[in-house]
């Protein structure tokens, strides 16, 4: 008989997520089944919480609703109809089918398409990548998330993992700006909260008073894009009132005198028009900023999300190096951390198998590219869609789905779950869930480096990403070393364990504790760039651009190595305030159709649209709805609790409308995530986004987007 300890183990994992907290956990398994998660007490970042998400992960991996085995289709598209088959017949299909299309239509009529499911370094983002380099499909452009940012980032501090998110404790002055922490970061509150109660003052910059920005000092409401006005105006102020720290621009920086005459164009009088921020705010906000120090902006994801994005990143990034706030921990900026954690991307992709001239396909344009509005040739035969849930997550929903309709295209789903996407797929994967497989994880929202170990077994016939992609390889008759390696094999090739900020970190380090700080100084004295040190070109700040003039680029990990600058798509190399591309000043006509801007913000309940079909998250979540501000609603005719109809040219949802002054006039609040097949008119969000990028990195344009909010017919009907 199997002794006590034997049937009862405490397993360390590490959560899954697309979510900057990447939280320790630990999973208590009895007789092989996980009787418990919890997060792992020691984490000196995560502290042995979890979240409304992940605190009973267990429900997820032994939900219901999970898919088991592999299924083919056995009636319409979307009708959710399918019959159980073995691996064997999916690979056969797999195979078959695509060699039809390559020899009709080649390689590249096939589309892969994923994003982050599981953010795992062995099983995330790149898990597909060389193989399909190897069978030469179209690349996928993946700026879901962040790209813009980055592009602009490195173009002003290079890829530098910016502040440590601990060092928080250390600031005096903080400005989380389109971030809502409490929300989608969690475990970066206490740090923020320790610092307030050491006498810290926390500012929030959104048009929404989020959970976060009730516990502000100072909520400053703004327009959705105006963000680089804000910045511009604030570096008018700085430099107007002589608040600069001279010795640091004059040694660390380039550029100041262009900038200078830049931002002389932003006086707060002119800027408030633009935000909506009163000019006396402005002042204050730019004088307590750059006097009260060590000063710290964390910039959130939805900063890009408008035709403006990478420049307002850009704008908000010189505002440290303008006052010298790097000079002392707990000073600076804080975008992403990734940056410091040595992943061989290269060995994970293989872009040296990407065959010249292969076609690339940006991942915003998903809709229209299956549809045929976008003109491609060749056409797309078939898609490949693991790691992520495209119907839910990208705009331009309705063409999406109509793409999918379409009987001429193959398509294969790999899932945990019978998403909106999967629905319509003609082959439906397994996959496991974390607490099934091995994987080694990153963070970019802390300096934790973490080893997943398998706590059970895989359920059914599941499997994960990487022996997904080995029993491709097989399928399709590749035979490179790639593929023949185990997943310990994978991890130590993942990355350069000879670089510094791993030094003393093993493999059983990891096994035996389940993370390990990367050797990067301490919360205490990591000041990255007290002296300089960036890492751009010039290794200064650069307020002007140097990387502008190769025109608007994308970062190699996003488009699988090939990092040529986009010809074309010229750059201001100063930080810049373009108007949004829908908005009063830019359409009339539009503006008067549609007056309210719609922005889609994380759930606090669901994480992207995952866990939107699952019974606790849906109670926390609550129906879709929208939020309205009272002079709006009362305008329309909108009670609390009404159901409305959200509308613009692109498509409509339809929502309970909750009037609250929390949402600036104008503005309307719609959160990410809810599923379409579990909606009252089978639209959520994304039905209204439009597909247009932003400036740089080819980021998406959520927040810029206007809509109009009516009383649904429904109601109307029922009266
Ligand atoms: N609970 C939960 N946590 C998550 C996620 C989730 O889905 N749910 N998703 C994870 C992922 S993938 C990401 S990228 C992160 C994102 O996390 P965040 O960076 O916090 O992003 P959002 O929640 O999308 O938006 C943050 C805030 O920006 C505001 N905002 C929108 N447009 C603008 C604008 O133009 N200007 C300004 N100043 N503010 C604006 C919104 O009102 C919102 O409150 O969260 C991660 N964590
Ligand atoms: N309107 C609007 N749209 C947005 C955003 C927004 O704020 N507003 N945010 C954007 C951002 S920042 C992001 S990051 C994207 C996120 O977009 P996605 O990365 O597509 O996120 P999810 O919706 O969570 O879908 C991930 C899917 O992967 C599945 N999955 C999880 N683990 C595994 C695994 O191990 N293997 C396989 N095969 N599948 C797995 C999950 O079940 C889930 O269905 O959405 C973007 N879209
Ligand atoms: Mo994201």
């Amino acid at each position: 008989m199997a002794s006590a300890s034997e049937r009862r183990k405490v397993v360390r994992a590490a959560c899954p997520h697309d979510c900057p907290d990447t939280c320790a956990m630990l999973v208590t398994v009895e007789d092989g089944r996980a009787v418990d998660v919890r997060g792992d007490p020691e984490h000196p970042f995560t502290r042995g919480g979890l979240c409304v998400k992940v605190n009973n992960y267990e429900q997820r991996v032994y939900s219901p609703e999970r898919l088991l085995y592999p299924l083919k289709r056995s009636g319409p598209k979307g009708s959710g109809q399918f019959e159980r088959i073995g691996w064997h017949e999916a690979m056969d299909t797999i195979r078959r089918r695509w060699t039809e299309i390559i020899d009709q239509f080649g390689a590249t009529a096939i589309l892969p398409y994923s994003y982050l499911g599981t953010e795992g370094i062995l099983n995330g983002l790149n898990v597909g990548d060389a193989f399909f380099n190897k069978l030469g499909a179209t690349i996928s452009e993946r700026t879901f998330c962040d790209s813009g940012s980055c592009t602009a980032y490195f173009m002003t501090i290079g890829p530098s993992p910016g502040m440590d998110p601990e060092s928080f404790k250390h600031s005096k002055y903080i400005i989380l700006w389109a971030c809502n922490t409490i929300s989608t970061n969690l475990h970066h509150w206490p740090f923020i909260a320790e610092a307030k109660n050491k006498g810290a003052k926390l500012v929030v910059i959104d048009p929404f008073k989020t959970r976060t920005a009730r516990e502000a000092d100072w909520h400053i409401p703004i327009r959705p894009g105006a963000d680089a006005a804000l910045a511009l105006g604030l570096m008018n102020v700085i430099i107007g009132e002589d608040l600069v720290d001279h010795d640091y621009v004059q040694n660390y920086t380039t550029g100041f005198d262009e900038l200078k005459e830049r931002v002389s164009a932003y006086p707060p009088e002119m800027v408030a028009k633009i935000t909506g921020i009163p000019a006396q705010d402005i002042r204050t906000l730019a004088r307590e900023y750059a006097t009260i120090q060590p000063s710290v902006i964390r910039i959130g994801v939805a900063i890009e999300r408008h035709a403006n994005g990478g420049q307002t990143v850009r704008a908000a990034a010189c505002l440290p190096a303008l006052v010298g706030a790097w000079r002392r921990v707990g000073g600076g900026m804080l975008q992403l951390p990734i940056w410091a954690f040595p992943v061989k991307w290269e060995n994970l992709m293989r872009p040296d198998w990407i065959k010249p001239g292969t076609r690339v396909l940006n991942q915003w344009r998903l809709g229209p590219a299956l549809t045929g509005e976008e003109p491609l040739d060749p056409p797309i035969k078939s898609l490949f869609v693991y790691n992520s849930n495209p119907a839910i997550v990208v705009p331009e929903q309705e063409k999406i789905i109509q793409g999918l309709k379409r009987e001429d295209i193959f398509t294969v789903v790999s899932e945990q779950f019978l998403t909106d996407t999967a629905r319509y797929a003609d082959i439906v994967l397994p996959a496991t869930t974390q607490l099934e497989q091995f994987d080694l994880m990153f963070s970019w929202g802390h300096l934790y480096l973490s080893l997943n170990q398998p706590a059970i077994a895989p359920l059914g016939e599941s499997v994960s990403n990487t022996e997904l992609f080995r029993r491709l390889a097989r399928t399709m008759g590749f035979d490179e070393r790639q593929w023949q390696r185990s997943d310990e094999e994978m991890a130590v090739d993942a990355l350069d364990w000879a670089n510094p900020a791993l030094q003393g970190i093993t493999m059983d380090l990891l096994k035996e504790k389940g993370w390990a700080r990367l050797n990067v100084g301490t919360p205490e004295t990591y000041a990255p760039h007290a002296n300089g040190n960036f890492l751009t070109p010039s290794g200064k700040c650069e307020f002007k651009a140097s990387m502008a003039a190769g025109g608007n680029f994308v970062l190699p990990l996003f488009r699988q190595g090939s990092n040529e600058f986009q010809a074309g798509e010229p750059v201001d190399p100063l930080p810049t305030y373009v108007l949004p591309n829908e908005s009063l000043a830019t359409n009339a006509r539009l503006a008067a159709k549609y007056p309210l801007n719609i922005i889609s913000p994380k759930s606090h309940a669901f994480l992207n649209s995952s866990y939107g079909n699952l019974p606790g998250q849906l109670h926390h979540a609550g129906e879709q709805f929208v939020l309205v501000n009272p002079k709006d609603a009362l305008a329309r005719n909108v009670g609390e609790g009404s159901p409305v109809r959200i509308f613009n040219d692109r498509g409509s949802f339809e929502a309970i409308a909750k009037v609250s002054s929390d949402v600036m006039p104008g503005v309307v609040v719609a959160p990410l995530g809810y599923w379409r097949s579990l909606s009252r008119t089978g639209a959520t969000v994304n039905a209204l986004n439009p597909s247009a990028f932003a400036d740089l990195g080819r980021a998406p344009t959520f927040s810029d987007t206007l809509v109009e909010v009516a009383i649904a017919e429904s109601a109307i009907a029922a009266e």
